[in-house]
Formats: structure tokens, sequence, C-alpha cells
């Protein structure tokens, strides 16, 4: 659905630091997180191709946010257990776990559904990420659920010490759900406040519900204020100014082992999801087409060189999807793998 401009009013304490002269991050870093967005955007378009083209049933994913979502990954203690961060995503978090180092590959199995889907084993749908090497939860398509389920293993990482955090991601509209009343009263209690860095990616829908129709409020980090937790807004088409931020955030969340929320305005630019057309908005502001005249301004990265590494990705990944193409759907046999824990009708504990 194409709109004029956003409703929402612009946030004023914005940093302008990406408007200033010196980009605040040293250039290999900024060349790093160009790339981690070029890949990211490049795996999503690619997913989207495969929907259109019929290689898969249902595409869902996060071009528009890879901004927000680099910087994200770029700061996460990556490890198995409570002595690691902790991850409760939600289904557009596809740049975040690229900047943690994972294959593209994976994603593409996931869309095609073959059985080497090493996340569902072709049976969720795309950007359905599971990783348990790197405290990855598996995302739930029923939104929101991830807020609740984050108070578990912060309680677990706060009993145990230490600087790990749990990180929970999910979209303005879900917000409306119980499960995220039930993630500002539980990381919040006096005395018994959680090391949770708690994220509301804002672009401003809920698939087809514009956000000024729903919330009365006009910034989600609001709510967290009666919690007397510390709240910030802040603006996830800037990698720079969102990777400063985050870092604050982390850091705060990491020392304080207390609740941190983080509303990050983003856009959405290929719609909610394939049940929307998957097309491109051209009147959401683009992150990475904004990035790279700022990288070629400042001489980090010239556009010519943006550009290539936009074409050297788009084949590499049409390449990944014609290797998974080839590949088996999952067995009828494996029905019931990861399901249960242990035998269906055994008792886990039996053994
Ligand atoms: C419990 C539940 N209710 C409804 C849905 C259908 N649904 C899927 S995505 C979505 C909108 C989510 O919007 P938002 O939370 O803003 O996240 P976004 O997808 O925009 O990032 C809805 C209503 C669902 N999956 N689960």
């Amino acid at each position: 659905m194409a709109r004029d401009a956003k409703k929402l009013k612009p946030v004023k304490e914005f940093k302008p630091i990406t408007r200033s002269d010196e980009l605040p991050l040293d250039a290999e870093r900024l060349r790093f997180m160009h790339e981690t967005m070029v890949k990211a955007r490049c795996l999503e378009e690619r997913l989207i191709a495969m929907y259109k083209s019929g290689h898969g049933y249902f595409w869902i994913g996060g071009p528009g946010e890879e901004a927000f979502n680099v910087p994200l990954g770029m700061l996460i203690k990556k490890g198995q257990g409570p002595a690691f961060d902790f991850c409760h995503f939600h289904y557009r978090q596809s740049a975040t776990l690229l900047a943690m180092g994972e294959e593209p590959l994976g994603a593409i199995r996931q869309m095609k559904n073959t059985s080497t889907d090493p996340y569902s084993g072709g049976r969720n749908f795309a950007g359905h990420f599971s990783k348990k090497a790197w405290n990855i939860v598996p995302v739930s398509s029923p939104i929101e659920v991830q807020y609740s389920m984050v108070i578990g293993t912060a309680m677990a990482q706060k009993r145990l010490g230490g600087d790990a955090i749990s990180i929970v991601t999910g979209g303005d509209a879900g917000t409306a759900e119980g499960d995220f009343a039930t993630c500002l009263v539980w990381s919040s209690r006096p005395n018994e406040e959680l090391p949770v860095l708690i994220i509301v990616t804002n672009n401003t829908w809920g698939i087809s519900t514009p956000y000024d129709q729903v919330q009365g409020v006009e910034r989600i980090s609001d709510r967290g204020v009666p919690f007397g937790m510390r709240t910030k807004t802040i603006d996830g088409n800037d990698p720079i100014s969102a990777y400063l931020e985050l870092k604050e955030a982390f850091e705060y969340v990491r020392t304080e082992r207390k609740p941190y929320l983080v509303e990050a305005r983003v856009s959405r630019l290929y719609g909610h999801s394939s049940a929307s057309g998957a097309n491109f908005s051209t009147v959401e502001a683009d992150c990475l087409s904004l990035f790279e005249e700022r990288l070629d301004k400042h001489g980090v990265r010239a556009k010519a060189e943006a550009k290539r590494l936009r074409e050297k990705y788009a084949e590499a990944y049409a390449e990944l999807a014609r290797q998974a193409k080839e590949e088996p759907f999952p067995d009828g046999a494996t029905i019931w793998d990861h399901v249960y824990a242990g035998e269906p009708g055994k008792d886990p504990l039996a053994d």
C-alpha cells in the first residue's frame, strides 16, 4: 500500500552525527557495515525472486532494516549457554545473522524448504532462524511471544553473573499484545531487574494497519518510562547512529544488569511479506542507498565500488539458489524431529 509520508512526527533528538563532515567510526568498520548491509539486501532480494519464480511458498524478511540490524549483530557476544548473549529475534533479522558471521546459504535453503535448511530442516517459513551454537532461539510465527520468553534466559543470566545479556526484537504493532507488557513488568521488578535489551523496530505498519490508528503513544519507547527503565527512540535508518546508540545500550545492560528499551525507526522496503506483494516501496527511505551516498562523499567507498559489491553478491546468491534447487525436500519420516524432546509418546526424563 503506498502512502505519501509517515504520519509519525520526526524525533528531534536523533543525533545529527552523520551529517557532520567527520564520520565518527573508522573506515574499516564502516566498510564492513556497508558490505554486510549489501549482503543482507542481496540475500533478501534473492529470496523474493525465489518466491516470485515458484521456488518457495512464502517470503518475509528484513529489507529496509539493515542499517539497524547490522550494527546489532556486530555488538552481540555470540556463543552457546548463559555466559553468552541470548537472541530472541523476530522474522526480519537476516542482516543481524550475517553481521554475526552466518553463511547466507541457510536462509536460501529455508526459503526453498529443503531438508538441508539448518534452521528447520525445510519445515518453517523464510527468516525463521534458530542456531543453538549462538543462542539464537527459534523465531516464532505467532508474533511477540519472544517478549515473554526473553525473561527466562535473562533470569538465568542474572543468577549466573557475568556480562551476558538477553536481546529481544519485534515490531511496533506486536507491542499491542500482552507479551510486551509482560516483558516490561518482569524485566523491571524493583531489585530484581533483568539484563534485557528490549528492542522494537518501528516501521509504522502492522501488515496493513497504520501505527497512528492503533497506538496512543507518540513513541513506543515511552512505554518503558513508567517502569523506571532507560528508554530511547533512535534513527534505525542511519547505521552509524544505530551503532553508537546500540553500543551505549549494550554497555548499560551488560554492566548495570537492568533493562533498556530501544525503539528504532526503520523502513519497510518490500511491504510486509509476499502476502502484500513483496514489491519495492518508492516512498520509504532506503538506508542502504543513503549510506552509500555518504560513504562516497566521505571517500570511504566510491559509488562504483558499492555497485560492484551489489552485483557480486547478487550473482553469488543466485548461484546458491541454483544449488539449493537441486537439494531434496524433507522426508515424511522426519515430521516429528525437533518437535518433542525425546521420542513421541516416551517420557523425555525416562532415560
Ligand atoms: C499472535 C499473532 N497475531 C497475528 C499474527 C499475524 N501477523 C503476522 S505479522 C503481523 C504484523 C506484525 O507487525 P509488527 O509487530 O509491527 O512487525 P512487522 O512485521 O511490521 O515488523 C501480524 C498481525 C501473528 N502472526 N501472530
